[in-house]
């Protein structure tokens, strides 16, 4: 396996016009047809047309209807002699494969006896030989044959043109896509499913058909997606004024695949965790990510299927994008700023727990990346995430009709193309030519190329006399695999000040007018070091900075205890609130992990617990808000912050952490209880999902003070409540507060649970993952897991059963980094054993070791013998390598 360079990147030879396809569906025997009109690029030197393929049966090649001579170099099958000049050529391709042997899930492969593919980012060419990069966009014409009685419905992007019986109890349909795309957004889908279906008429008066393919049975799950469908269309029309542009939109569900959705132009293929839904079986959790799936995945129509991108460098074009759009999307639908602000919040702690992380570990790349290996081990929160983040501040830095008017443009020019993430950033910038986007457009473009998190570090000084303060803002970052010097970013500080009672100060900059103070404004930093003087400050200000996490960084200021707590009780800007929470619990958390001895239940002073007591009790704020509060710092997060982590003493000390919140807040834990737990009708909406989260909290706290005091009332009350709630989110929480308290009542609670909810495939997910993510007692979950592993219903094959299993024990630092190395053991085993079925897979569970070099004796030592004998495994698909590669480097 050889690295590819964005740097290398050369446009096509050849073109491919269109592409009319025949597939006679087998399981065992697929048989494809490919006819394509290829035309030499004449920009580009005349060259052999060489296309791609993999794990391909090649039957027949012919050229203009006549014979031709090729030759094979590897896996692509190349085409010398095809006749000079620049007329088309017509080209026919005769492959086959076999679907039911296809356990990686690329390309076309068989689940639960219906068809599927998956072509992002190059499955295509599993399918047929093709120019399978991005930049090459053809016409489709699909042929789908196959008997009718096992597939009677029969479906690829577009629209149905005819269909027919044919002989033997076949049947045909034939699609045309009148938009042309690129080869990975082409999909089909064959077997027996039944649609929800809903007509709509687009604001522009056009009449779509929109349906929600599932198995038989499942239909009365598909409500809540169809609705997210519908709102998808109806925001992106608002927000954007961007309309559906087909007749027919298509999303089917199944059981096996490797992420959670695909945007195939008019044809989604999702997972059914983002389909399925019913108050029975799915959480509210559960439903806030359909809703935010369907949405990403609709949005990518335009953000990813009209512009697409030029090469694979340029994933976070569409997909930082798209994250952006679906973010803005939850939290219009969401409503009230405060739970706008919840949802940032939740945005935030992915950003900070997972890829922070990765920007500090052997797989940090930068938003735009300039190599890989395997272009699968790509699709990451950098990518995602940090790219939304991204879009995010240059929405910031233009403002919302600003950005709506960059979005118009980038369409405007880039329409049916295949382009660059500079090429964004320059419509939005050209849209907005006095902005300090367009001021700073080559600087702002770092943070496409600069991989790490950057540290901002802030120092006020008060002068009393003068009346001013100073704020000194710095940044700075930290070598990342390659990348040794930064130069500096733009990063926007949203900011306001604050008296030590609470009240906001009119911020006026020095040479400003008095009359134009505002309380929170953005500062926009580009210098390695920048100073900002505030005029009329009366008093020395608590300063709220990076409002609403207004740039992806790490910020320093040195804070008092009782700075956090005025910001916590009064910063009008929620996520500051909540933010000061925040740093007050990661403070003595540092605490407490450095200084020696046993974690003891005294970590937090009483200070904070009196601020957390007055959060909960506070009728003003949502629960949904309150309970965010009363979340600590993920034990991810925290050992970021360390050189040297010992992952048990990091966990122990959360715990205690925990403990102590648990029994100082009891009688407000029992209050908060009382006053949520009955929220009536189920709906998913905001506020009862949010009061379902606080409930769900309290009994949880309420349970692990009884398991210290003996009490057996609150763990009964949670088993009763496992028996009788009325909806999947209060049961959960239920069961969930049972294990991870360790009451005696967990083990036939599991039991019922699983005898109730067994055929129904979601939720025994659930029901393992729960297992695999319990409170360790002397190393009893590792055993547990193994166990399960030998359950009937476990089955390694299928991703989400994996994933809810092994994934999850191996992300429970306190079960899984055991000082007798069996942990990784068991890591080093699965890895291996998944990589032979599905390297996609295996690959995301091999990045679980990613910060091994942070660990602690004798963590480290076991974990990179356990890396080692992945690495010394010679027959590692390219995915495993790169990771296993790059974690020993
Ligand atoms: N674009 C797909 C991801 C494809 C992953 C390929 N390994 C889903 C999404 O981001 O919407
Ligand atoms: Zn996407």
């Amino acid at each position: 396996a050889t690295a590819i360079y964005r740097a290398d990147y050369e446009a096509p030879a050849w073109w491919i016009d269109t592409v009319d396809l025949t597939f006679d569906l087998d399981p065992a025997k697929t048989r494809v047809l490919s006819k394509m009109r290829v035309r030499r690029n004449p920009e580009v030197p005349a060259q052999a047309l060489r296309l791609d393929g993999d794990e391909l049966n090649l039957a027949r090649v012919m050229v203009n209807g006549g014979g031709t001579s090729f030759k094979m170099d590897g896996d692509q099958l190349v085409l010398e002699n095809l006749p000079e000049g620049n007329e088309p050529v017509e080209l026919e391709i005769f492959t086959t494969c076999a679907p039911i042997k296809n356990t990686k899930l690329m390309g076309l492969y068989v689940s639960e006896d219906t068809f599927f593919t998956q072509c992002e980012a190059e499955g295509f060419r599993r399918i047929t030989y093709f120019l399978d990069r991005p930049d090459v966009m053809a016409m489709y014409t699909v042929t789908l044959r196959a008997n009718k009685a096992q597939y009677p419905v029969l479906l690829s992007n577009g629209n149905l043109v005819e269909s027919g019986d044919l002989d033997d109890g076949r049947h045909f349909a034939k699609w045309v896509d009148p938009h042309k795309k690129p080869s990975y957004l082409f999909a089909l889908v064959a077997g027996n499913l039944v649609a929800r279906e809903q007509k709509i008429k687009s604001r522009a008066g056009r009449d779509h058909l929109l349906q929600v393919y599932v198995r038989p049975g499942d239909l009365e799950k598909t409500e809540h997606a169809m609705n997210s469908l519908m709102h998808s269309v109806a925001w992106d029309e608002a927000r954007f004024g961007l309309s559906l542009d087909l007749d027919r939109f298509m999303i089917v569900a199944t059981s096996d695949f490797n992420m959670g959705a695909m945007e195939n132009k008019g044809l989604n293929i999702f997972n059914t965790k983002y389909v399925l839904a019913s108050q029975a079986t799915a959480t509210d959790t559960d439903y806030a990510n359909i809703e935010s799936v369907v949405g990403h995945e609709y949005f990518h129509n335009w953000t990813g299927d009209r512009v697409t991108c030029r090469d694979w460098f340029q994933l976070s074009l569409k997909e930082g994008l798209t994250v952006f759009r679906d973010q803005e999307f939850s939290m219009d639908m969401a409503g009230t700023a405060s739970a706008r602000a919840v949802k940032r919040i939740d945005d935030v702690r992915v950003l900070r727990t997972v890829q922070f992380p990765e920007d500090a570990g052997p797989m940090a790349h930068p938003v735009r990346p300039d190599s890989y290996i395997e272009i699968n081990n790509f699709y990451t929160v950098t990518i995602y995430e940090k790219g939304a983040e991204v879009v995010r501040m240059q929405h910031n830095l233009v403002g919302r009709e600003g950005f709506a008017k960059g979005m118009k443009l980038y369409f405007e020019r880039h329409d049916g193309q295949a382009v660059t993430c500079d090429d964004f950033s320059q419509a939005i910038a050209d849209a907005n030519p006095d902005s300090p986007l367009a001021q700073h457009l080559q600087q702002f473009r770092r943070w496409y190329s600069q991989a790490g998190t950057p540290v901002l570090k802030a120092v006020g000084q008060y002068d009393a006399d003068a009346r001013t303060y100073t704020l000194t803002l710095s940044q700075s970052c930290a070598p990342t695999v390659g990348q040794a010097e930064k130069l500096p970013f733009v990063i926007p500080v949203q900011m306001g000040l604050l008296t030590a009672s609470g009240q906001p100060i009119a911020l006026q900059l020095q040479g400003e007018d008095a009359a134009q103070a505002v309380a929170s404004r953005m500062l926009v930093l580009t210098e390695a070091e920048q100073r900002f003087v505030f005029s009329n400050v009366n008093e020395a200000p608590v300063p709220s900075l990076l409002r609403s996490f207004s740039a992806p960084v790490v910020l320093e200021h040195e804070f008092s205890d009782a700075d956090l707590l005025t910001l916590l009780a009064h910063d009008s800007d929620p996520f500051n609130q909540w933010e000061a929470s925040q740093r007050l619990g990661l403070r003595y958390a540092l605490k407490a992990i450095a200084a020696s001895g046993d974690a003891n239940a005294e970590i937090l002073p009483a200070d904070f617990i009196e601020a957390m007591r007055r959060v909960l009790r506070d009728d003003k704020l949502d629960a949904a808000f309150k309970d965010l509060v009363l979340t600590l710092p993920s034990e991810s997060y925290i050992a970021e912050q360390l050189a040297e982590v010992d992952p048990q003493r990091v966990h122990a000390v959360r715990e205690a952490m925990i403990l102590q919140l648990a029994s100082a807040l009891q009688p407000e834990w029992e209050a908060a209880w009382e006053a949520n737990r009955d929220t009536g009708a189920y709906r998913p909406d905001h506020v009862s999902a949010g009061r379902r989260a606080l409930a769900g909290r309290a009994l949880s706290m309420l349970c692990l003070q009884a398991a210290r005091t003996g009490d057996t009332v609150w763990p009964g009350k949670a088993y009763q409540r496992c028996k009788d709630a009325g909806n999947m989110t209060d049961r959960m929480a239920a069961l969930s507060a049972l294990v991870y308290s360790a009451s005696p009542l967990a083990e036939q609670a599991l039991q019922r649970f699983h005898a109730l909810f067994k055929q129904d495939a979601l939720v025994l997910d659930k029901w393992f993952a729960l297992q695999g993510a319990a409170s360790d007692r002397g190393g009893d979950v590792l055993p547990a897991v193994k166990a399960l592993m030998k359950h009937a219903d476990f089955q390694i094959k299928n991703p989400n059963r994996a994933r809810s299993l092994i994934f999850s024990y191996c992300n429970n630092a306190g079960a899984f980094h055991r000082a007798d190395a069996a942990g990784y053991v068991f890591w080093a085993d699965r890895v291996i054993e998944i990589d032979g079925i599905n390297p996609q897979v295996a690959s995301r569970l091999a990045r679980v070791m990613d910060r091994w070099k942070k660990l602690a004796e004798p963590y480290r030592s076991a974990a990179r013998e356990a890396i080692a004998r992945v690495a010394a495994k010679p027959d590692l698909s390219n995915d495993v390598r790169e990771v296993i590669t790059r974690a020993l480097a």
